[in-house]
């Protein structure tokens, strides 16, 4: 990685201009596994922000902008490849420090960093823009064009629940859009964002373009960066209530901003569905990544014939979830990020009994007798019994937990799927075509899942409404948010 402290955990620096750098003091990543410390990481401060958010203004004066889009097309495409040749190592970065499973790193995190890259390539090196043929007054012809150019540098902010998978989701499209960017990873997972500095020198991006600043949010480099006056667009994936925070930031610059928030996300289960296809997708929507992902399902809503087999096989499956050390590929489950994030989650479980619920399966706390009983695990948890009004069918909890409830008809279930502040995606389960179609035109999310979950295609429209989100990324979406259009006119006569 980027240096070693003596004696200590590998240290994890800034990259500022093409150079990694120390900030001004460092903090400690522990490991979610066992709590133990993992890496030692150099905070930047506000001089240290100021410098990476220079040094990419500067870049942006430079060639990288002015490039053809099929020339950065190919840089691109370089750091996809870097990406793969350091594959191992981001693996072993990614589950250093999330804990998950060495499997979904492999086969979902590591895969997506380059399959982004690629994306953005191809996207952005094939992507039309407008034309039109005006009649002019004197009955001549004039042609307008649009040219797409940067929009200068970006902020990225991103969470810690798929750290590789969704900074490149940002960096990718920024930068195949001719801007330069200021990373800032969550200070939970410092490890892969700190890889993707060395893959992007190795690959050629020239010195400013990518710039990476660690450390936290308030009063921190999250702080410095997304208020920084020279800071011309701002893309958040992280808790609704930081996106607000953020968002009041961004209004003191009249500053373009690109929202992925939290969600609620409602799965809804009829009883024409294929119930083996049902429960194991619910298990994947609802306990992959230790249920820390904002697609997750929390609450599911079974049409009553078949509510009691459901969730009786689902809390059966719960309880079956493999766990194990990352490093073991059978490992199904995993900890939480940290201590805190366990505290949380265990609050919401206590919080569910408070308001009645009925708990199907787990609840607790695991208990292994090693290193992992210092660490941050919770029991995947099915919880019933609880009205719409429960804060626990209300509030994202981002853990391992799902509530059931019954519903009659098809008006019933997309009524309660709506019933939520936020309204990132959902997922039905049905046999019904005309259904899944309805379902796809009534349900209030970004994105409606059907006999499926995180089933993704990079060209299509990714966000949410309500508190789930601003604005949409994926394809030209992507492209319209990290790029200016000019129209040019030109008189023909
Ligand atoms: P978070 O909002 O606490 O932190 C996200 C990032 O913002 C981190 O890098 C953090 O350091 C930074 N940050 C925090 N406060 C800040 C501030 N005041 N100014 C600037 N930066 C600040 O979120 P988290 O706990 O890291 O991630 C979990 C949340 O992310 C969940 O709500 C989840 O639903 C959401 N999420 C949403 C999506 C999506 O695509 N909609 C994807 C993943 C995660
Ligand atoms: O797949 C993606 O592109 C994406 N943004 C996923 C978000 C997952 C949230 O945790």
């Amino acid at each position: 990685m980027s240096g070693h402290a003596p004696g200590g955990p590998p240290l994890l620096r800034n990259f500022v201009d093409g150079e990694f750098v120390e900030g001004a003091g460092h903090f400690v990543k522990s490991s979610p596994v066992t709590g133990e410390a993992v890496f030692t990481v150099a905070e930047a401060d506000r001089a240290t922000v100021d410098a990476a958010v220079g040094a990419a203004r500067a870049a942006r004066r430079g060639p990288w902008g002015r490039m053809s889009e099929r020339d950065r097309a190919d840089v691109l495409l370089r750091v996809a490849a870097e990406l793969e040749r350091r594959f191992d190592d981001l693996v072993t970065a990614e589950v250093a420090d999330t804990g998950k499973s060495i499997s979904q790193a492999r086969s979902l995190d590591i895969p997506r960093g380059a399959a982004n890259f690629r994306a953005f390539a191809e996207i952005v090196a094939t992507a039309p823009t407008e034309s039109f043929t005006t009649v002019t007054p004197a009955g001549g012809r004039a042609l307008n064009y649009a040219l797409r150019k940067p929009v200068g540098v970006v902020a990225i902010v991103v969470p810690w629940n798929l750290p590789l998978l969704l900074l490149t989701w940002k960096v990718a499209p920024a930068l195949a859009c001719g801007n330069t960017v200021v990373v800032k990873p969550s200070e939970e997972t410092p490890a892969s964002a700190t890889l993707l500095a060395e893959v992007m020198a190795a690959a050629g991006v020239p010195a400013g373009v990518f710039n990476l600043v660690h450390g936290f949010g308030p009063d921190s480099a999250g702080e410095f960066l997304t208020r920084h006056p020279d800071v011309d667009a701002i893309t958040f994936t992280g808790e609704s209530a930081t996106g607000s925070t953020i968002m009041k930031a961004a209004a003191d610059g009249v500053k373009a901003v690109s929202f992925e928030l939290g969600g609620k996300n409602a799965g809804l289960v009829f009883a024409d569905a294929d119930l083996d296809a049902a429960v194991a997708g619910s298990v994947r929507s609802s306990f992959t990544n230790g249920g820390q992902v904002c697609l997750c399902t929390e609450r599911l809503y079974v049409q009553r014939p078949v509510f009691d087999e459901f969730a009786a096989r689902l809390a059966s499956a719960a309880g079956e979830l493999a766990y194990g050390w990352p490093s073991d590929p059978a490992t199904a489950n995993m900890p939480l990020i940290s201590a805190g994030h366990r505290d949380k989650v265990l609050g919401y479980y206590d919080l569910a009994r408070t308001e009645g619920a009925q708990v199907l399966a787990g609840g607790g706390v695991p208990s292994f007798g090693d290193a992992r009983d210092g660490g941050a695990y919770v029991q995947p948890t099915v919880l019933a019994g609880l009205g719409p009004d429960a804060r626990t069918n209300r509030e994202e909890i981002f853990g391992p937990v799902v509530h059931l409830a019954p519903f009659d008809d098809e008006e019933e279930a997309f009524a309660l799927a709506n019933d939520s502040d936020y309204g990132l995606a959902a997922t039905v389960w049905t046999r019904d075509v005309g259904r899944a179609h309805r379902a796809g035109a009534r349900l209030d999310t970004g994105i409606v899942w059907v006999n499926t979950w995180f089933l993704r295609d990079l060209r299509t429209p990714f966000g949410g409404v309500k508190a789930s989100g601003i604005g949409r990324e994926g394809g030209l979406h992507s492209l319209h948010f990290y790029s200016e259009l000019t129209n040019v006119c030109v008189d023909l006569t």
